[in-house]
């Protein structure tokens, strides 16, 4: 219905997401998909693959200027990744909290990088950390015909 397209429009978001090339290598992708799919939201975009230098320095321009930047991009350009975009009720919000903090040694038990790592320099998991930079990074890692708009049949039991 009509309301409910608009419903999708102001209060659905998508993220983007990376298992980074540790959390790949250290098995751990069935474990966040799993994560991210019992808490409710919509997988509608994958996929498996190693990224370029190029593409690294695009996404994280914004940290371009720190210490850590090159490091950053040989570590995430060091092995594949699997890129993923996560669709549900601020979904970029709840699962920056998933993810926990930046520092593992400050995320929570219970979060992913609270959970699964120790260093910040391998912390398993990117997470878009708004809905604009969400849009970006989409833009970025996905064609229109890789995202798929897919009717969840335990939608209703999921949002009243
Ligand atoms: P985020 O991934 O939690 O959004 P950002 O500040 O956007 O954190 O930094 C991007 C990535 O850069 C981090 O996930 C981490 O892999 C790396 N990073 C951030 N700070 C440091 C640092 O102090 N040393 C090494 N790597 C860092
Ligand atoms: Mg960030």
């Amino acid at each position: 219905t009509a309301k409910m397209i608009i419903l999708c429009l102001t209060i659905f978001a998508n993220v983007f997401k990376t298992v980074k090339p540790d959390g790949v290598q250290r098995k751990l992708v069935g474990e966040i998909i799993r994560r991210f799919e019992r808490k409710g939201f919509k997988l509608v975009g994958m996929k498996l693959l190693q990224a370029s230098e190029e593409q690294l320095r695009q996404h994280y321009w914004d940290l371009r200027e720190k210490p850590f930047y090159n490091g950053l991009v040989k570590y995430m350009s060091s092995g594949p990744i699997v890129a993923m975009v996560w669709q549900g009720l601020d979904v970029v919000k709840t699962a920056r909290k998933m993810l926990g903090e930046t520092n593992p040694a400050d995320s929570l038990p219970g979060t992913i990088r609270g959970d699964y790592c120790v260093e910040v320099g391998r912390n398993v998991i990117h997470g878009s950390d708004s809905v604009q930079s969400a849009q970006r990074e989409i833009s970025l890692w996905f064609k229109h015909d890789e995202l798929f708009c897919w009717e969840e049949c335990s939608e209703h039991w999921i949002y009243a």
